[in-house]
């Protein structure tokens, strides 16, 4: 996990000279780098719909958070509203959220667990 997300970090870095690059070259180029950029924060296209929740509690020791979400459906996980506790796929995603945060977050079954892949904090 740590690898890839400095592999992504890798990647920005290469995004962020490339629009240096482009500023260079007048304000054109700049709006051709500006899209580059929006482009990046949209999320990889996947069959993983968003739930809704709202956290409860945060465990970054152990990798895990409690949510108190709506029906879920996704690809490989779906069960009611209840509240329960997720393993989280990379203790990163737990850096930005704490309990009381309304969350939207996908969950994949992973060896048998229900892991939170995603998560961010809705915007109100
Ligand atoms: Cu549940």
């Amino acid at each position: 996990m740590k690898k890839s997300f400095l592999n992504l970090v890798a990647v920005c870095g290469l995004s962020i000279l490339a629009v240096n690059v482009y500023a260079e070259q007048g304000s054109k180029g700049m709006d051709m780098a500006g899209m580059k950029m929006d482009s990046m924060q949209v999320k990889p296209a996947s069959a993983t719909a968003l739930s809704d929740g709202e956290v409860k509690a945060v465990d970054k020791e152990n990798k895990s958070i409690t949510l108190k979400h709506g029906r879920i459906k996704s690809a490989t996980v779906e069960m009611g509203a209840m509240t329960m506790q997720f393993a989280v796929k990379d203790k990163t995603l737990l850096s930005n959220v704490k309990a009381g945060d309304k969350v939207k977050f996908t969950v994949e079954n992973i060896d048998g667990i229900a892991t939170v892949t995603t998560l961010s904090v809705s915007k109100q």
